[in-house]
């Protein structure tokens, strides 16, 4: 580890177009469970990927629902991690920096990234089923979701439709300008940061990978090894809270976080 941090610090030192790409492992450390942890509690009877699907809102909308705003109530009552704050040091310390996540949370933002790209949509941007899809609003107040409850989706103030949630599920496609920007900023990049994603979930899994292709050198944290470790420049074993802060004061000694 000791080599591949330094060589990444060096790498990131000197970058001119950085990406930080971003799974379900960065929030890990704010209490937000990783998309393949097993589900907890009540959830535990349900597989994540069978859940998170067009089929399963239409066959059950009160479970899957109930799902979304259990996980929303988790991703609000959550905080950004120190793994969240160095990615927004980086961008601090370069701007252009692109910061593109697979994740619904809003804890980046919440960190002080200005704009992170989200490839599978968000927790916070419920949406009509009406093929219009227009933006719809969260009923007002209600009661912290517990978990396992089921919650009959809103329905659309403009039509009356049911309200679904904001996210890409398996089987619909990515948001087509989201997913372009993301290849973009991959391709013009010089170094990316793969943190915390497990490297399985297509097409954003192309994201790294387009980057190496194209010449970036790609720096991984990840406490695990994972498909895509023999692609990349250095591999960082451990956690995004603990790396990444470690990461950017090496990469830049002598100036404040
Ligand atoms: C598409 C939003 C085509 C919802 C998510 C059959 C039919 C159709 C498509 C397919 C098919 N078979 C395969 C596919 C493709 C499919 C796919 O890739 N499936 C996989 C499972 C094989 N992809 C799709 O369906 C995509 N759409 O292909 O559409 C199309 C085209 C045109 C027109 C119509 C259709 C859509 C995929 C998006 C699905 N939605 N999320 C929700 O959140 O509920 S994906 C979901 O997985 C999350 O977004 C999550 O972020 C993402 C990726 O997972 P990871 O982030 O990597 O999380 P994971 O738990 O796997 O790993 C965590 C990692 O962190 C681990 O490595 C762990 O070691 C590490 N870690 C743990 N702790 C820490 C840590 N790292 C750092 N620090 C720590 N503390």
């Amino acid at each position: 580890m000791p080599g591949d941090l330094e060589r990444a610090a060096g790498l990131l030192g000197a970058a001119r177009r950085v990406v930080v790409f971003t799974g379900s492992g960065i929030s890990a450390e704010s209490g937000v469970p990783t998309f393949r942890d097993d589900l907890t509690g009540l959830w535990a009877r349900f597989d994540a990927e069978r859940l998170a699907t067009p089929e399963a809102f239409d066959a059950d909308p009160d479970l899957v629902w109930g799902w979304y705003e259990w996980r929303r109530a988790r991703a609000r009552a959550a905080e950004p991690n120190a793994g969240h704050r160095a990615v927004a040091a980086v961008e601090a310390r370069l701007p252009g920096t692109t910061v593109v996540t697979q994740n619904v949370d809003d804890l980046h933002e919440r960190a002080g990234s200005r704009d992170p790209i989200h490839l599978h949509g968000s927790l916070f941007a419920p949406r009509c089923t009406a093929p219009a899809g227009h933006p719809a609003a969260f009923p007002a107040g209600g009661t912290e979701p517990d978990e396992g409850r089921r919650i009959p989706p809103p329905r659309c103030a403009s039509c009356g439709a049911p309200v679904r949630p904001g996210v890409v599920w398996f089987g619909e496609a990515l948001p087509v300008a989201a997913f372009s920007a993301a290849v973009d900023a991959a391709t013009a990049c010089d170094v990316l940061l793969s943190v915390g994603t497990s490297g399985v979930v297509y097409p954003a899994a192309e994201i790294p990978r387009i980057a190496a292709i194209t010449g970036a050198a790609v720096v991984q944290v990840n406490p695990e090894p994972t498909p895509m470790d023999e692609l990349y420049a250095a591999n960082l074993r451990g956690t995004a809270a603990a790396v990444l802060p470690a990461l950017v004061a090496a990469a830049w000694p002598g100036e404040r976080g």
